[in-house]
């Protein structure tokens, strides 16, 4: 008997219309951080955004949860080749946390608990493009993948979704990121394939 495969098991195919070129799917939720996971308690927690002006816009955990909370539904993909369709995520839009931010930089670098670093444009992160998630598969996000808090950028690979988010500082242009100084995309475009620079 014929095998459809799309919707079984949550395994689809790889000629999925929504698998981007050179990837392959995967039900696991890999893990893939470039040192060890820092442990940052939600009572010590802090996210901030940094602007040319020398403002600094700051909120506790608390804060966070004081603002509109999204439910996300998407796809994320690798550079390491691993997509996952149909992942869910509850967290709170970029827009969002942007609304009362005065800028006139194009650019952005994310910056996490542990240092790592990686660039985005402003316009990548606005347009409900992007969120600040703390929740995945109904449950809070494991520190492993990046809790309490992480970046979702799901749009670009997957390493523009820093982990243990912990503020973004405005740029005037774009500078290379931690991936980025390694050989990585500036941009990173799963449809285009910009894996590499
Ligand atoms: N802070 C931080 N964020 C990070 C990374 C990292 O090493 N440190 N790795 C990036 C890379 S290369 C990928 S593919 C994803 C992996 O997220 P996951 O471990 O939840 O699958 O996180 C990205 N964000
Ligand atoms: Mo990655």
């Amino acid at each position: 008997m014929a095998v459809i495969s799309r919707g079984f098991g949550g395994h689809r195919r790889e000629s999925d219309p929504d698998l981007p070129p050179g990837q392959y799917l995967t039900t696991d939720f890999p893990v893939l951080s470039a040192g060890p996971t820092p442990r940052i308690h939600t009572d010590e927690w802090e996210f901030s955004i940094a602007t040319e002006s020398g403002a600094v816009h700051k909120w506790s955990w608390d804060e966070l949860h004081a603002l509109p909370i999204a439910d996300v539904d998407t796809d994320i993909h690798c550079v390491t080749r691993w997509s996952k369709l149909g992942t869910h995520w509850r967290g709170i839009s970029l827009d969002t946390l942007f609304e009362g931010v005065d800028t006139s930089y194009q650019y952005v670098m994310e910056h996490s608990y542990g240092g790592y670093t990686t660039n985005v444009p402003l316009a990548d992160l606005m347009g409900n493009k992007a969120w600040i998630v703390t929740e995945f598969d109904g449950a809070p996000l494991d520190p492993e993948h990046g809790g309490p808090a992480r970046l979702l950028v799901p749009h670009l690979y997957f390493w523009k979704s820093a982990k243990w988010i912990r503020g973004l500082v405005m740029q005037k242009s774009d500078q290379p990121g931690f991936w980025e100084q390694n050989g990585y995309n500036l941009y990173g475009d799963p449809w285009k394939e910009q894996r590499y620079s």
